[in-house]
């Protein structure tokens, strides 16, 4: 694992090894000289000694990756050879005063990184991506979040190639610099650390508008984007306007700029990041219009404009001392910008989608070979800790939070975190005593949610005495062993429950031996134990229980419920998050049931009865009734099943989807003539979008049902399509049939699309993701398609991610040649650009779950992957944990 110089590379880092900086930076002077071939970045750094620093030092260790160093000069004198040195990543600087000024001047070639890190070039323009350690690719430095400068930023290039120069902050000077070329020069007058340092550069088109803060200041926000989108900005306008009055008013935080930019990039490794002042995103999620955006996609696009602003707070304000504490940020502003959406749309179907996520892709990794704690103890690379766990869970642990402590105490404890935090870099740990502070409630065993990793199970009984009139639940909780933690503690575990009568109505819960004024009918229960009881008084009959309500706590449930029970909650449940969980849970149980029988039919009687009730019943929003009569996942199945069968398994949810389709055609024609014609197209209110998602729906079953006209159906609406939601829903339901409806809409819709990137992503996944038998031998000519460039992220995860996360019938083909193309993508990808290689891994460390043959086939992939030479240090991370 040598590499140039002579350290190695791939080096574990741990939690417990933090010492504080030796050195602070306080002013950062930078000035980019951009030139084709090479550009020269001189670094002018004011530093001084860090008076708590142990043992004290005077050497400077700065990082740098990637760089040529040009010069090197302290307090204005040229440091010779015998002062430095340079091995690695590092660069070491002896005899450094308590007080220093540092000049450091390097060169790079942004046009030649296709890591996507530092400085790079997107269709002719120049931008950065630092976090976590990119801002070491443009120069050597302390590339830490605890030290934390003020930045002038000098960009100098040509004027008519490049006239639109931004930094970070406001700008503060622009001018002629001969040869054609123009200067400007940006101050951001707020400490940061290097992570969230940006620039761009470019021929780039301006959407302005301008925003009034809660105390009456103005703000001018403003969207770049390539010339001939800013008709496509509005969506991303009109949700920034909308964060930034939420975040006033719910948390009463005001932006404290008074420019805030966004700026759209094609070539970026994921959703977007928060630089401050300015934001930059991935094209996907700044460009929109009904034309070629889903209402899916509208939804996401503003949660992550959402999430990147409440982070001007949340991570920039105050930030994370090491990248240890990376879910400080993360977690907490998922949270907020959970909470955004819901209040936003319908808190009950945010609350089911993330709690589908969380099951789709957290819980398997909590359970596989990578599972890590929210706040992890030791890793190799960072970027590989971008994952569901610290963002997701991370989120659900600050839900967790904000549920014990109550909506006043939360606020009064962000305000605290906020009063004794701005401006700092700071722990987990800090926000945890915040909130403790400011409530008087003890976290002292929550905590192991920070330690902890492994998703936690609750095994729930309930029992009636007829005689004693009491109804009594016995909960155990385990969290099973995960890597490095073979033994684990029992947790605090809020479950949040109630019980029903046969109506389905809530009783009055009396805990025994407690004294309340009110009884409630909805209750916290805190298990904190391994084995707890729970018993409640002046239950005649026997109570049905909904537990885990809201999705309390992240953690699998199983209880003594049965079919019947949760059919009974299916049908009746108040709650949106149980009734959809208790259906999901029943239609698992029908369906693996059924693909261990090898059994014809899957789907019992009682179950249609209770979706011709719910179809029925005009008390559900739309977009509700679609999440419960949605099938769980291929992937969400296979989790349930030990060793998972995925031919099994994808041959049961198509019987099961077939059934529903036939046995509700009626319904779901009637359903989806009512909603063609509900709602404008362009009407993007959450009625309007809640409604369209039913009409898929609808659409979707009766192609599956496979009667009379449906594929004809299909192909109208897929023809006839104004909006990228109706398009694609038609496509969708097409895409796994054989048929010539199927072939002609993709062919329609390629051509149509063709030179519209982000539309012909959707192509590409659709192609990938289809179930039929000769997907993969598609998907592998598609590499050749001339649209194809593994040196796009977008293009890449549409193809290859799609088609090894979202096709799970064809990824595990027997023969394992799924497998084996997955293992060839990374080996290539991994030369190019090693986060995006990295991201790939996932589905082959899974081995665990399927039978001997298949488990055999992934591990030699893994094995063949980790023996190529240079391989990566993050994609070496993620095979060498995956093969365990
Ligand atoms: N903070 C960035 C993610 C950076 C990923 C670096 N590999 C976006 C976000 O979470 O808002
Ligand atoms: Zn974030």
């Amino acid at each position: 694992m040598e590499r140039v110089g002579n350290a190695p590379r791939a080096k574990v880092k741990n939690l417990a090894d933090y010492t504080p900086p030796t050195f602070f930076i306080d002013t950062v002077d930078l000035d980019f000289d951009l030139r084709d071939g090479e550009t020269i970045v001189t670094a002018a750094l004011k530093g001084r000694r860090n008076p708590d620093a142990r043992p004290a030092s005077d050497i400077l260790e700065l990082d740098g990756q990637d760089l040529r160093l040009v010069s090197l000069s302290l307090n204005g004198a040229a440091v010779g050879e015998d002062r430095y040195g340079i091995s690695g990543d590092r660069l070491t600087l002896s005899g450094v005063p308590d007080a220093f000024s540092l000049e450091v001047v390097t060169a790079i070639v942004p046009e030649k990184n296709t890591a996507l890190e530092g400085l790079y070039m997107s269709e002719g323009m120049y931008c950065t991506q630092c976090e976590a350690e990119g801002f070491r690719r443009i120069t050597y430095f302390p590339d830490r979040p605890d030290v934390m400068a003020i930045y002038t930023t000098r960009l100098e290039a040509d004027a008519a190639r490049f006239p639109v120069l931004l930094s970070n902050g406001n700008l503060i000077e622009t001018g002629e610099a001969g040869e054609g070329r123009h200067f400007a020069v940006w101050n951001d007058p707020f400490p940061k650390p290097s992570y969230l340092f940006a620039a761009v550069a470019g021929d780039l088109a301006c959407v302005s508008d301008s925003y009034q803060t809660a105390s009456g200041r103005d703000v001018a926000l403003r969207v770049y984007v390539e010339h001939g989108n800013e008709h496509l900005c509005a969506h991303t306008m009109d949700s920034l306007k909308r964060s930034m009055r939420w975040d006033e008013e719910v948390f009463g935080l005001e932006y404290d700029l008074d420019l805030f930019m966004i700026v759209a990039v094609s070539h970026f490794n994921m959703g977007a990041m928060e630089n401050k002042g300015l934001n930059i995103f991935n094209s996907k999620f700044v460009l929109a219009d009904p034309e070629t955006a889903t209402d899916a996609d509208y939804e996401r696009l503003e949660g992550i404009v959402a999430h990147e602003y409440f982070h001007n707070w949340t991570g920039n304000r105050v930030t994370c001392r090491d990248w240890f504490q990376l879910s400080l940020k993360e977690g907490l502003t998922v949270f907020r910008d959970q909470e955004f959406t819901s209040d936003t749309h319908s808190r009950g179907v945010k609350r089911v989608a993330d709690a589908r996520l969380l099951r789709a892709a957290q819980f398997p990794e909590d359970s596989g070979p990578t599972a890590h704690p929210i706040r992890p103890e030791s890793y190799t690379e960072i970027n590989n800790f971008y994952t569901v766990t610290i963002y997701e869970k991370g989120a659900e642990v600050i839900r967790m939070i904000y549920n014990l402590l109550g909506a006043k105490a939360f606020r009064q404890g962000m305000d605290l975190y906020f009063k004794r935090h701005d401006g700092q870099a700071v722990r987990c740990e800090d926000f945890v005593v915040a909130m403790e502070d400011a409530s008087s409630v003890d976290l002292g065993q929550f905590r192991l949610w920070y330690s902890q990793s492994g998703t936690p199970e609750l095994e729930v009984s309930l029992s009636h005495d007829a005689a004693a009139k009491t109804a009594t639940l016995k909960v155990g909780q385990t969290v099973p062993p995960t890597p490095g933690q073979p033994v684990k503690k029992p947790m605090l575990i809020p479950l949040s429950m109630a019980l029903l009568d046969s109506a389905g109505k809530e009783m009055p819960l009396q805990l025994r031996g407690e004294n309340v004024e009110e009884v409630l009918v909805s209750r916290v229960l805190p298990v904190t134990e391994q084995e707890q009881e729970f018993v409640f008084e002046n239950f005649e009959t026997a109570p049905v229980p909904s537990l885990l309500r809201g999705f309390s706590a992240p953690v699998k449930l199983r209880s003594n419920l049965g079919g019947d029970g949760e059919r009974f909650l299916f049908q009746h449940d108040s709650d949106p998050f149980a009734r959809w969980d208790a259906g999901q849970s029943y239609l698992t149980r029908m369906l693996l049931d059924a693909a261990v029988d090898g059994r014809e039919t899957v789907l019992e009687a009682a179950f249609h009865d209770a979706v011709a009730g719910i179809l029925r019943d005009p008390s559900i929003e739309p977009a509700f009734a679609a999440e419960l009569l949605t099938l769980p996942g291929e992937s969400v199945l296979a989790e349930s099943m030990r060793p998972a069968d995925p031919d099994a398994i994808h041959r049961v949810r198509r019987a099961a989807r077939k059934e529903i389709g036939l046995m509700h055609a009626e319904v779901f024609k009637a359903l989806y003539e009512r909603l063609a014609e509900a709602y404008a197209p362009d009407d993007m209110s959450t009625e309007a979008m809640g409604s369209r998602a039913l009409k898929a729906l609808a659409l979707g079953y009766l192609v599956a049902g496979g009667e009379g006209d449906a594929l004809a159906l299909g192909a109208r609406q897929a023809s006839n399509a104004v909006t990228m939601t109706d398009s694609m829903a038609a496509l969708l339901a097409l895409n796994g049939t054989d048929c010539p409806e199927r072939t002609a809409a993709l062919a329609d819709f390629h051509d149509r699309w063709e030179n519209t990137p982000l539309v012909l992503d959707k192509w590409f996944t659709l192609r990938a993701t289809s179930s039929l038998p000769d997907t993969l031998s598609e998907v592998e000519a598609l590499l050749e398609h001339p649209k194809f460039d593994l040196g796009t992220p977008n293009r890449v995860r549409a193809l290859i991610g799609a088609f090894a996360s979202g096709n799970p019938v064809r990824f595990h083909a027997p023969d394992g040649a799924g497998y084996s193309f997955l293992a060839d993508q990374i080996i290539k990808l991994d030369g190019l650009n090693p986060q995006i290689a990295a991201r790939l891994v996932a589905p082959l460390t899974r081995w665990k779950k399927y039978d001997q043959t298949r488990q055999r086939m992934m591990r030699e992939c893994l094995e063949r992957i980790v023996r190529q030479p240079g391989l990566s240090p993050d994609v070496t991370e993620l095979v060498t944990k995956g093969l365990g």
